[in-house]
Order: structure tokens, then sequence, then C-alpha cells
């Protein structure tokens, strides 16, 4: 779609029932035969592009869709609509008086606000009395949604005609006739609004599409960043529980504990596109610190800062001991990596709740036992493997 935006491209695609000659009339536009065409149903299974040089101008892509409307066609179908929402311009193709299943698509691409072309192929199947009835049936039909000017009849692919040859000597003879292929109307009224607003509905068309996209490209990139900082909380947790479960000197846990809790937070920040500095994330912490205080008093702080606690034990003695001071480590990293992305996921800002609820809600939120337990059970794993080495 960007390329398409900054070249000035413009897409049109045709739309409709499998085998009303779809592919035939976009062959039939290009002069060539670029997309394949059969007399089964289904023939195009996928999106193809061709650019239409005819146009001076160039940048005219014409694309070739499946049919809807088929046994088992649902995606297909899907395809063609998301084909149809990304064109420019559309040529409903039909082959006769439009089928219910025909005007409900024809509604629903309408109101995806494009220009449509009804085009009537096979026209050579009738004759011309059949050809003035038809035309004033469909006119009826699509009221309000296509305008008279833009149903045009075709014969994008006309069948032989038997005829009956009578030479000099009064002799009949069988003989078949290629009917003229019958493309002109359509190909002057693609011209027509191809040059009073191709450039406008090319842009238009961008920006609506753009406006889509970036909604849902959001909701999945927050939903891949999610992802990515669990997984970065999950490694920082295990991390940090073993850094101090291991650490014989408290002091220095102290600060490796913290050094990692700042270097999870300026991961996590990048993931989230909105990178802090070692400042700002040692600021975070000591505002997330200051709420725990705030909520469960002091005692918290110092088990928040879980060298404190190893330092009143007087260092590990017991590798329980140690797994203890790690999970409770972890814990505090896990809390700290929450909050950290709800300040992010808000565009670093605690929004309208302000801190202490957001820390309030991330600590609802932890099943702190369950958590506890995982961490010990992890860090016992690794400090039974390091003693056996
Ligand atoms: N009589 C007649 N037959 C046509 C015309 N255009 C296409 N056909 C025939 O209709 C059949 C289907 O044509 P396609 O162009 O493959 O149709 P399609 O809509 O692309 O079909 P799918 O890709 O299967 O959905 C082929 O046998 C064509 O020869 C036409 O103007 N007149
Ligand atoms: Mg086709």
């Amino acid at each position: 779609m960007l390329t398409k935006l900054e070249q000035g491209q413009l897409h049109v695609a045709v739309f409709g029932r499998v085998s009303v000659g779809k592919s035939s009339v976009l062959n039939a536009l290009l002069g060539k035969q670029a997309f394949s065409v059969s007399i089964l149903h289904g023939e195009t299974t996928t999106d193809n592009m061709e650019e239409w040089q005819e146009i001076d101008a160039g940048g005219i892509y014409l694309i070739d869709t499946p049919g809807i409307n088929e046994i088992d066609g649902e995606a297909r179908e899907q395809l063609a609509m998301e084909v149809a929402n990304r064109a420019d311009l559309l040529l409903f193709v039909i082959d006769s008086d439009l089928t219910e299943v025909e005007l409900s698509a024809l509604k629903a691409v309408s109101h995806t606000n494009r220009p449509i072309i009804l085009v009537v192929n096979k026209s050579d199947q009738y004759n011309e009395p059949e050809l003035l009835q038809l035309r004033s049936i469909i006119r009826e039909r699509v009221a309000g949604l296509i305008a008279p000017e833009n149903i045009i009849f075709t014969a994008a692919a006309p069948t032989k005609q038997a005829i009956i040859i009578i030479d000099d000597e009064g002799n009949e003879k069988e003989s078949t006739r290629q009917r003229p292929v019958d493309i002109i109307n359509l190909k002057s009224r693609l011209w027509d609004i191809i040059q009073s607003e191709g450039k406008t509905l090319s842009a238009l068309n961008a920006s609506l599409f753009a406006g889509k996209l970036s909604e849902q490209v959001a909701r999945s990139i927050l939903k891949t960043r999610q992802e990515i900082g669990e997984r970065t909380i999950k490694m920082y947790c295990t991390g940090k529980g073993i850094a101090v479960a291991v650490n014989p000197i408290p002091v220095a846990d102290l600060f490796a504990a913290a050094a990692i809790d700042i270097s999870m937070i300026i991961h996590l920040s990048n993931i989230y596109g909105l990178p802090m500095s070692k400042t700002e994330a040692g600021d975070l912490i000591k505002t997330i610190a200051a709420q725990m205080v705030l909520l469960y008093g002091a005692v918290w702080a110092v088990n928040l800062a879980s060298s404190a606690l190893k330092f009143g034990t007087g260092g590990i003695s017991t590798l329980i001991t140690a797994a203890t001071q790690g999970a409770i480590a972890w814990y505090s990293t896990l809390i700290i990596g929450r909050v950290t992305e709800t300040y992010l996921v808000k565009g670093k800002s605690w929004g309208e709740v302000g801190p202490k609820l957001a820390v309030q809600e991330i600590l609802d939120s932890l099943d702190r036992d369950s958590v506890m337990s995982e961490a010990k059970d992890e860090i016992m794993r690794y400090l039974k493997k390091e003693k056996g080495k």
C-alpha cells in the first residue's frame, strides 16, 4: 500500500461470481492473455496483478480475483473482499441479471465507498431486444447503488457463431464466425474515471486503508510487545532470584539487584518503543518502592531490597534460605516489571489512576504464594545443579 501511494499507483480489481468472465474482461482490457481463463468454475484461485500499459500516465494495475459464491469458497471470498478493500476502483462483473448473492455482495462492496463499474459480460449471448430488456432490469435492480452510466456491457471472450454460407452456385455451407470482442465501452468509461479522479481515488483509498490498518497494527504490536515483555520479565526474575540466592555478599547483592531491575526497565522501555535512561529507570523503581511502602508499610521496602533480608539472617546458611531470599527478589522484580509495563502502555504515565492504584492493581493480579513457590522451585533447581558440579 505504501509503494502504491508513493508511486501514485491506481489499482483496478475485478469482483464477481465464479466464471462470469472476470479474468477474460481483464485480458480483453490488456489485449493479451495475462490471466488464466477456463470454462471450469474456480479457475482463478488467488489475486494476480498486471500493469495496464495502455494509459500513458502509467501506474494503473489490473487485479484479478477468485470468484465469490464458490462451494467451500469462504477463504477465496474473503480474499476477494480483501482485494476489493485495497482497490481504488472495482469492476463488478456479472453475466445476466443479478442473483441474490451478487446483489448482496454488490451492496457489501458499495459500502466501501469506492467507485464501482457494473460490467455485464457475455453480451454476445443475447440478441438486441434481450439486451435492451436486460439493461432496463439491471438498471432498476441496482438503482441507488450504481449510476446508469456505470453499467457497461461487454463481450470479453465471445463464442464463435454458427453461420450458413451460400456460395455462387447456391450451395449452403455451414461455417463459424468469430464474434468481435466488445470491450471499448468499458475501456473508455475507465479512462474517463481515471483521468478525472484517478489520483484522488488512489490517495483517498490509501488513507482510508491506512486508518483501518493502523488500528489493526497497533493491536497486534501491543500483543507482541506484551508477549515479549512477559518473557523478558521472566528472564530478569530468574536472573535476579538466582543472583540474590547465590551471592554471599549482601552489599553487592543490593547493587546487583538494583542493577538487574534497572536493566530490565530499560529493556522493557525499548520493547515498548519508549526508551528510558538509567536515571529514569532508577526513579521509576523508587516510585514503585514508595507505593509499596504506602500500601504495605516499611517492611515491604525491606523485602523489596531483598538483600536486606539476607543481611538480617547473616548470609546463606542453607539452600532453602537462599532460595527464599531469591524468591522474594524474584517477586519484587516481577512487580517492578509488571508495573513498568502498565506505565509504558499508558505512554510513560500513570494515567488517571496514579502510581498507587497502578501498583495495587498489579499486586491484586498476582497470586503471591504461587509466584513465590514457582520462583523457589526454579531457584532450588539451579542451586542444586550448581552444588552438584
Ligand atoms: N460467450 C462468452 N463467454 C465468455 C465471455 N467472457 C468469458 N467467457 C467464458 O466464460 C468462461 C469463464 O471465464 P473466466 O474469465 O475464466 O471467468 P472468471 O470469472 O475469471 O472465472 P473464475 O476465475 O473461475 O472465477 C470461459 O470459458 C470464457 O471463455 C464472453 O464475453 N462471452
Ligand atoms: Mg478468473
